[in-house]
């Protein structure tokens, strides 16, 4: 379909009774080659890869809901690389290196906008982490620069970089390529890629049994039937210890909600992103005009997707420090996800003891920037049956050997 303006208008006219859907609604088959479980922006990217790159083309994406009803359409999208360690970091600025192209790769407006991200530092403890962690950036061909108060003022007037604070703004490190993107788009344009190269897409399909004989998965249960497949990759965010229990895997996972809320339409008052993980809160600014704001990870296991009040009322108690307008702002809506996060605040994207069963979880707060790299590297584990390079150190077995690769400081957001 072709999206002219009398298109639109005709579309407009008839209750969009001709609108070509952008993916294809799948019937699940007897047997795939592959199957991802999870419809997330995470899941779709790997059957887009598996179908593009690596020529598997009879893959399914079970998606227990919608795609995109989990985390993809729930997180404040924020795009940036700035990790400490060499085994994360090279990852996430390979996933930063596909933003710059993905619209054009999918043929999808993803909105991808690389207006800046800020962290900032109200501590010498603070600030010394920054700098180091912009240290490690650039040893890594990654942007990054440390900002100091005055410039901070220049560059954003708005927000109150007064010594009289309880916690005064000391500096901040400054990734420029860092931005945000709209998530659903990126879930609809990974769906409708990965669907025109063939891959089935089977929404309301719940996972509920694994099928393991002699320690190698050969198909699943779901709500819609029994299914076989010789490789499964497990991709579902806030559920992995869920999923990977029933092939007898335990993580050590936590799960907990994360909120996040928007304001009403303002006029363009802040043109990048603003984190502070000492206050809890970060904020942008969306193109239509809302306020995005976010806090970090509630105190407890929980699955329900709202979160708790004294956690929201300590986000709008930072957020009114650092931008005291906001005291005048009207929110709009309040909602949760659930956050997967592993002891060292990084994630597994590799192989499980399970033959032919491969997990991609525990990114946390932060797994939205992460999407198409992510897709990637997971796609090439699960069709080489070997870690691609930039994934090699994410193991499952990590936390037997030891060789934790902790990012707890670079998460942006608190994570416990
Ligand atoms: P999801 O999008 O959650 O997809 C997993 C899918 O699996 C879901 O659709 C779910 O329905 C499905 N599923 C679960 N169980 C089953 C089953 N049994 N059978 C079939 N399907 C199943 N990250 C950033 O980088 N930047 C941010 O600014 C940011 N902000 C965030 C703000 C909030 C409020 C939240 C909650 C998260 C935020 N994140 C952010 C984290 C980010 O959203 C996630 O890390 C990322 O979206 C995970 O993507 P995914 O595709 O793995 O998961
Ligand atoms: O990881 O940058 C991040 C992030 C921002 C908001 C939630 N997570």
């Amino acid at each position: 379909m072709r999206y002219s303006f009398f298109n639109l208008l005709k579309q407009s006219f008839n209750g969009h009774k001709s609108w070509e859907p952008a993916w294809k609604e799948a019937k699940l088959k007897p047997h795939y080659d592959v199957i991802i479980i999870g419809g997330g922006g995470h899941g779709l990217a790997t059957a887009y890869y598996l179908a593009k790159e690596l020529k598997i083309r009879n893959v399914a994406v079970l998606e227990k809901g919608y795609i995109g009803g989990g985390n993809t359409g729930r997180n404040t999208t924020i795009i940036r690389s700035n990790y400490l360690r060499d085994e994360s970091a090279k990852l996430y600025n390979h996933a930063v290196d596909l933003w710059q192209d993905l619209t054009r790769e999918l043929n999808f407006n993803v909105m991808y906008s690389s207006r800046g991200v800020y962290n900032l530092g109200h501590s010498l403890q603070d600030m010394r982490n920054i700098e180091r962690r912009v240290g490690a950036n650039i040893l890594n061909g990654i942007d990054s620069e440390v900002v100091l108060p005055d410039e901070l003022k220049r560059r954003i007037p708005i927000m109150n970089t007064s010594s009289k604070t309880r916690y005064p703004i000391l500096g901040a490190s400054y990734q420029k390529k860092g931005g945000v993107a709209r998530h659903d788009a990126v879930a609809w344009g990974f769906a409708r890629a990965a669907s025109k190269l063939g891959v089935d897409i089977v929404q309301n399909c719940e996972v509920t049994g694994m099928q393991v004989q002699q320690g190698q998965i050969k198909g699943l249960q779901t709500s819609k039937g029994e299914v076989q497949a010789d490789k499964v990759g497990i991709v579902v965010a806030g559920h992995s210890s869920v999923l990977a229990a029933m092939a007898g895997i335990r993580l050590p996972v936590i799960s907990r909600p994360l909120q996040a809320f928007v304001s009403e339409p303002l006029k363009p008052i802040l043109n990048t992103v603003v984190m502070s993980s000492q206050v809890h809160g970060y904020i942008s600014q969306s193109n239509k005009g809302d306020l995005v704001i976010g806090g970090g990870v509630d105190g407890y296991t929980g699955y329900s997707q709202r979160g708790s009040p004294h956690t929201l009322e300590h986000t709008v108690q930072a957020m009114i420090e650092l931008f005291p307008f906001i005291s005048r702002v009207r929110m709009n809506r309040q909602w949760a996800g659930i956050v997967d996060i592993l002891p060292d605040a990084c994630p597994i994207v590799g192989k499980t003891p399970v033959k032919n069963l491969y997990i991609n979880c525990g990114w946390g707060t932060g797994g939205f920037k992460a999407t198409p790299g992510a897709g990637h590297v997971f796609a090439h584990t699960i069709a080489n049956d070997e870690p691609h390079k930039l994934n090699s150190a994410l193991t499952l077995d990590r936390f037997i050997s030891g060789a934790l690769v902790d990012e707890q400081g670079a998460s942006g957001v608190a994570q416990h």
